[in-house]
């Protein structure tokens, strides 16, 4: 006879908590970056008191999923995780890939909870069997994950309380950080400080924002100042097939690769059949199901996973074995974030079999943190794998209660950056498609 299975730990609290964290005036194809990036932090807590964190995108109606998810979880076993997300979905039911919406960021609800429930649960197991994550992950495959600079065109401005308004006393990265970047010479001097203070050896610019002759000046400024140092843009679809074929071909000497030009798989096909440069998706290609898709159409080389939208580490492993099978080089996609989230990031790129470009992180863009000991620092672009069991950081509960009171007096229920563009362009609207 087996003995047998001693049970393990049961989940018996699960906190939700929203936070607003400072964030500048950011352009992009949407419009502009509100005072507050919104996030939310879960703490899973098992019935012998081990607690497992996890960040993802903040609004209110993630909130009340993940309200209406507690009850599917507590009393499960945090290391069954199949058991977790069997009941969720069996709760929520599919998700339509429709509900990611148009905007840069995706709107989904149920990939977010999956997760926040997962990542959690994975910092749980982490800390029962004293292993980081990265090994529960298969295995750090580097100690350090090497990261890009994401450069935004930008109003001046801190964001925060300041909104518009500047710091006068910030010097540095703290001073750029709040400092206008509205042509190529404002962006070349945002790269100068960012890549000054983290060290970053990739650049990205956020397109889209502006008519593109402006934005492909502001790349070839950055080549003349980097001459060495690998450029992408991303204008996040809002450019027709031909004129991304047209300058697509100017920039070809330039790029290492050239992130959603234009929206779906097709349009994507044809743009990367007429151009040498290698394309990249955070928009044409974002869940398991438009995986027949992309090979139909070979919409991309590079699909940028998002743990947070793919649904979890184990799913990002996951797709990382498929873009194997398919041939895709895999990247990383990021939003506005904190230390939990980067933890996470780093997990999962330490234990990406391979990946040819660094990673994409807003993480400079951000000056708050609520994980003890501050925020992680870079070497020379790159953040070292964390050595402590589960993610290895931990919750700093008093700078997460002040960031809660920000989500509370903030009023912001949910990321809308039309209306804040609108305070700078009163007529703006977004368009799927613009030049
Ligand atoms: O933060 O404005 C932003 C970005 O545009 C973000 O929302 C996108 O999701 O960084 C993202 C991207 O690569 O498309
Ligand atoms: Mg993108």
């Amino acid at each position: 006879l087996r003995t047998p299975i001693t049970s393990g730990p049961k989940i018996a609290e699960m906190r939700i908590t929203p936070i607003a964290i400072v964030d500048p005036p950011l352009l992009n194809a949407a419009g502009l970056h509100a005072p507050y990036a919104l996030r939310t932090v879960i703490e899973l807590i098992t019935d012998d008191g081990i607690t497992g964190i996890s960040e993802i995108p903040g609004t209110v109606a993630i909130n009340q999923s993940l309200e209406e998810t507690r009850p599917l979880i507590l009393g499960k076993d945090p290391s069954n995780l199949p058991d977790i997300m069997a009941a969720i979905q069996g709760h929520f039911g599919e998700e339509s890939i429709a509900n990611r919406g148009a905007t840069p960021w995706d709107q989904r609800k149920l990939v977010h909870i999956f997760s926040a429930i997962e990542v959690a649960c994975l910092d749980i197991i982490g800390k029962i069997t004293n292993q980081p994550i990265v090994d529960l992950l298969g295995g750090k495959k580097r100690d350090l994950v090497p990261f890009a600079a994401y450069l935004f065109y930008k109003y001046e401005g801190a964001g925060g309380p300041l909104e518009f308004n500047i710091d006068p006393t910030a010097t540095g990265w703290p001073a750029a950080r709040q400092a206008a970047a509205l042509d190529p010479a404002g962006i070349v001097a945002q790269a100068h400080a960012m890549v000054a203070e983290f060290g970053f050896q990739s650049l990205k610019l956020k397109g889209g924002c502006f008519e593109p002759r402006l934005e492909v000046d502001a790349i070839i400024a950055l080549r003349e100042a980097f001459p060495n140092t690998p450029l992408r843009i991303d204008p996040n679809g809002v450019w027709t097939v031909e004129t991304a074929i047209k300058y697509g071909r100017e920039l070809e000497p330039y790029l290492e690769y050239l992130e959603d030009p234009v929206r779906g798989q097709k349009d994507m096909a044809t743009v990367r059949r007429a151009l040498k440069t290698p394309l990249a998706t955070n928009m044409c290609t974002t869940s398991f199901a438009c995986l027949p898709g992309s090979v139909e159409h070979h919409s991309e080389d590079i699909i940028l996973s998002d743990h947070h939208f793919w649904g979890g580490l184990t799913a990002s492993m996951k797709l990382a074995a498929k873009c194997q099978e398919i041939g895709r080089d895999l990247s990383m996609h990021s939003n506005s974030h904190l230390g939990i989230s980067l933890a996470a990031m780093v997990h999962l790129g330490a234990a990406l079999p391979n990946f040819t470009s660094a990673l994409d992180t807003h993480y400079p863009w951000q000056s708050d943190e609520i994980i003890k000991g501050g925020r992680l620092p870079f070497e020379n672009g790159s953040v070292r794998v964390p050595d402590g069991p589960g993610l290895g950081v931990e919750l700093d509960h008093e700078a997460l209660e002040k960031l809660h009171q920000n989500f509370l007096t903030c009023g912001l229920t949910h990321r809308d950056d039309l209306v804040e563009m609108r305070k700078k362009v009163p007529d703006w609207e977004f368009q799927n498609v613009r030049w």
